[in-house]
């Protein structure tokens, strides 16, 4: 059977890494007064369920990204924060080597199969299946040769298909309960990186930016993320202004269809395309960060590169292979992903167009941040501005919608405003004046929510100011 763990070197090689590398989810023996409703209700279903008392909960928080979409694939670092909603797993132990999983919404069925013999389907990627891929990530991480058999009830507020990255937190939260009902401690960062690994057994084949902020988010601070190792730094956002978050209400459920895969694909063929024509490997080369890496050049040189080698026109399927010099076969196999296989032309100017763009912003809103020169709010404001037209025209993973709920944050006194997660819906993100944001929320709510009546009743999840939370924890009651 294959699986994703090839190297456990790499772990090894994390405890070079500068910070605590031993820094392992925290254990707290108490629920947060806000929530202890939540936590009691969720014990009573646990109770009425399974006949017995839960052993310990676990929760993974959400995430707004603030700048850096669709880049974390690329080698890219990005910009994250946790927010407040989370997944909260009540999780007990079963003697008779069973995953039993149950939801507190009673549109997520229950599930039930053996700890040995489990199929996690990409074909339909229904929710027990992103449990399925943390349980899975740990096991073959750690090696656990008999996994403890687990009862489970899931209870989320993460809006769900809508870019705050619910299905990274339901795979964090089920390979904390995974690690901590079979008695293991995992550093945070090991963690990210499993999670970031596991959960592309659901197909989608993602960065590492929704995994690595779930665990190393804390209290108080986006975090600047960079990968190959996973790396997270406190990033100070200039005071007097706050994030607000605007659903669009379209969901798109990223593993059940393949936009995502696509633009995933479309920047491993600019990275190879690139590649061959620059005399390099490039077989050898997947991801545009390690292209520019080799090269040994500036992201504005590998904006000029892009001008100069790729056209603007979509490539065909044909024309990226005469250009390899590989056959259609040789490309499926080394450089598509399953579901990808049928498509006939891939966009490679603008695609990574886009990613280098992308990459510089983020790299911008850090220096700024670390600055904080007086008009920092604005230059922030107006690289988030950048990065939703570059995702609209270049990466094209927006709607319509989502556009024109972006332009009415822009015209209801944000700084800045953007599509936030995968996008093809789901969320924008605002940078608003702290003073403002009431005023701020009452024009979004006029202009698109108090117009549609589908929308009224879903006003209270769905438009919110955040702050950065913390990371995933263990939730051990005395
Ligand atoms: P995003 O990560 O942007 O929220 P995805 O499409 O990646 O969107 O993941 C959404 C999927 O995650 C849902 O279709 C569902 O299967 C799963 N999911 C999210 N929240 C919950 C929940 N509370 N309970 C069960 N499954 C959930
Ligand atoms: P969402 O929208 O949360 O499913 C996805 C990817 C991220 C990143 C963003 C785009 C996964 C698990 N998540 O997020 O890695 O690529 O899109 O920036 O694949
Ligand atoms: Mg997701």
């Amino acid at each position: 059977k294959h699986t994703i763990f090839p190297a456990t070197v790499e772990y090894e090689n994390m405890s070079n890494m500068a910070g605590n590398p031993r820094d392992c989810p925290e254990i707290v023996t108490k629920v947060p007064s806000p929530q202890k409703e939540r936590y009691k209700s969720i014990q009573k279903l646990y109770i009425e369920s399974f006949g017995t008392e839960p052993a310990f909960f676990a929760r993974a928080p959400g995430r707004v990204n603030i700048i850096g979409e669709h880049i974390d694939y690329c080698g890219y670092s990005v910009l994250p924060m946790a927010i407040q909603q989370d997944i909260v797993i009540a999780a007990g132990p079963n003697a008779d080597k069973k995953l039993d999983f149950k939801n507190t919404n009673p549109e997520y069925k229950d599930f039930t199969s053996s700890t040995e013999d489990y199929k996690i389907d990409p074909s339909n990627p229904l929710w027990h299946n992103y449990i399925l891929c943390g349980f899975r990530g740990i096991v073959e991480a750690e090696s656990v040769s008999t996994p403890s058999g687990m009862n489970l009830m899931v209870d989320g507020i993460v809006p769900r298909s809508a870019g705050l990255s619910s299905s990274s937190a339901l795979v964090c939260c089920s390979s904390l309960v995974t690690m901590h009902a079979n008695g293991l401690e995992i550093p945070k960062r090991k963690l990210a990186d499993i999670c970031m690994r596991c959960e592309r057994y659901i197909g989608t084949q993602g960065g590492g930016m929704d995994q690595s902020i779930c665990f190393l988010a804390e209290t108080g601070t986006a975090k600047w993320i960079q990968f190959n190792p996973i790396q997270a730094t406190s990033v100070s956002i200039p005071p007097g202004v706050s994030f607000v978050i605007s659903n669009s209400c379209v969901e798109l459920q990223k593993a059940a269809t393949s936009h995502f895969n696509i633009r995933v694909v479309e920047c491993r063929l600019a990275t190879q395309v690139l590649a061959k024509a620059k005399g390099l490997d490039w077989k050898q080369l997947k991801v545009l960060a390690k292209l520019q890496e080799a090269l040994g050049v500036s992201s504005e040189d590998m904006l000029s590169i892009v001008e100069d080698v790729l056209h603007p026109e979509p490539y065909s399927k044909r024309e990226v292979c005469d250009i390899l010099g590989v056959s259609e076969e040789e490309l499926n196999k080394d450089s598509l992903s399953q579901n990808t296989l049928e498509v006939i032309s891939f966009k490679l100017h603008d695609r990574a167009k886009h990613v280098f763009g992308e990459a510089n912003r983020v790299l911008k809103f850090k220096e700024i941040c670390d600055q904080g020169p007086a008009d920092a709010a604005t230059l922030l404001g107006a690289l988030m501005s950048d990065s939703h037209t570059s995702c609209r025209d270049l990466y094209q993973c927006s709607c319509e919608p989502l556009d024109q709920l972006v332009e009415l944050c822009r015209n209801s006194g944000a700084l800045g405003s953007r599509l936030t997660g995968a996008g093809w819906g789901g969320c924008a993100v605002s940078m608003v004046p702290s003073e403002s944001v009431d005023d701020f929320i009452s024009k979004v709510h006029a202009g698109y929510y108090a117009a549609d009546p589908k929308l009224q009743g879903r006003v209270k999840e769905s438009l919110f100011a955040t702050e950065p939370g913390n990371g995933a924890n263990i939730i051990q009651l005395d």
